[in-house]
Parts: structure tokens; C-alpha cells; sequence
């Protein structure tokens, strides 16, 4: 199986640091693609030119960061990094969209300042993308110490991971730090480990 990806995505990196926390490095071999080029050969590969996608076994396609990470989470049966009970369910993803809507945003600044010259890019859309940015940095500045960020890691934690970690927030200008001490505390034990520091985006 092959995990096709850029080592700038923050999509790419959630399905980076599974493959990690599953140990799957020997069944899944990662492939480096571009994207966004007119007729790549990767069209061939994930006609929507999006990553991450991975193939499987039976040579069909999957494509999204959270139907990936699924599934290799659970090619062991038994799943460590998504939530196993009722009771804490809508909980964990309660916590997970939160943070993906957060990463949905800053993924769209990157995009307008990486691939849109300054007259080119819309500042009303990057305004409201900071602002929402900045409203989910304090509701997790506040939600920092709910046992599903705290506790063991889950997919949670890696996507505000994502979200918070790495070289593209200096790179956008995203400074969530500021007046965010629980969140900075969080964020220091988590850049300590080996799978924050290997994954961190390229750019
Ligand atoms: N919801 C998707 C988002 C994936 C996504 O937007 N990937 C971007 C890179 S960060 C991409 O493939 N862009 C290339 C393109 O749009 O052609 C996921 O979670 O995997």
C-alpha cells in the first residue's frame, strides 16, 4: 500500500504521524507527489489531484485525511487513536472537527499567500478565516485540560497538532500564542516528542 502526499500538507502530516503511532511504515510506503501542476501523472493516480490519498490492497483509491487515518487505525483491530466507546464519542469528535474546522481555515490562508500574488488574494476571506482562527485558539485555550487532549493520544490531539505545530503559522502570520498560556504549556510537551519534531511541514 502506498500513502501518496506533499511534505507541506497538514493533511498529509495527520496521515504521516498514524502511519507513525500505528507502525505501519513497513506496510505503508509513503510517496511523495505534486500537486496542482497541470497534467500531472498523480491525476492518474487520485483523479481529484488532492492529498493525502493512499492506495490499498485491492489497488483502489482513498482519499481524505480522516477516512485514511480511520482505516489505518483499524487495520489492526484494534484502534488506539479513535474513540472505542459511546460514553466518550461525541466527545472526541466534538474535539476533532473543532480542531479540523481550525486547520480547515489556516490551510486557506496558507493557500491565498502561498499561490496568490498580493493583489491577486482576498483579504476579506483571510480576515474572516484569522478571526476564526483566533475564536477556536481561545476555545481551546479553554478546553485545554478536557481529559481528550490531556489523556492518551488520539486523533484529536494530532489534528490540533497540526494545527498549532510546524513553520506555516510564522509563515501566515497565525500568532496564536499570544495571551495563550495553557495552549503554548500543551503544545511544549507535545513538540518534545520524536513524531512531532519528524513530521513537522517542509516549506
Ligand atoms: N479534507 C481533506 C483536505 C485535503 C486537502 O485539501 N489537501 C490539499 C493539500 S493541503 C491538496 O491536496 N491540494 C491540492 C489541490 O487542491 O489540487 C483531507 O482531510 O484530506
Amino acid at each position: 500500500m502506498n500513502l501518496y502526499l506533499t511534505l507541506t500538507s497538514p493533511y498529509g502530516r495527520i496521515a504521516r504521524i498514524v502511519r507513525i503511532q500505528k507502525k505501519l511504515e513497513k506496510l505503508i510506503s509513503l510517496e511523495v507527489v505534486k500537486t496542482r501542476l497541470k497534467n500531472s501523472p498523480y491525476y492518474n493516480i487520485n483523479p481529484s489531484g488532492r492529498v493525502p490519498a493512499m492506495s490499498l490492497k485491492d489497488g483502489s483509491i482513498i482519499e481524505d485525511s480522516r477516512l485514511i487515518c480511520w482505516y489505518m487505525d483499524h487495520l489492526d483491530e484494534n484502534p488506539s487513536l479513535h474513540p472505542n466507546s459511546k460514553d466518550i464519542c461525541l466527545e472526541h469528535m466534538r474535539l476533532e472537527s473543532t480542531a479540523r474546522s481550525m486547520l480547515d481555515g489556516t490551510s486557506l490562508i496558507w493557500r491565498e499567500i502561498k499561490y496568490r500574488s498580493i493583489s491577486e488574494r482576498s483579504m476579506k476571506i483571510m480576515e474572516h478565516e484569522y478571526k476564526r482562527a483566533y475564536r477556536l485558539a481561545d476555545l481551546f485555550e479553554k478546553e485545554i485540560n478536557n481529559p481528550i487532549l490531556s489523556g492518551e493520544l488520539n486523533m484529536a490531539q494530532i489534528i490540533l497538532t497540526c494545527v498549532l505545530h510546524g513553520p506555516q503559522n510564522e509563515y501566515i502570520n497565525f500568532d496564536w500564542q499570544e495571551g495563550r498560556p495553557n495552549l503554548q504549556k500543551w503544545l511544549k510537551n507535545i513538540e518534545s516528542l520524536q513524531w512531532a519534531e519528524e513530521t513537522q511541514p517542509k516549506l
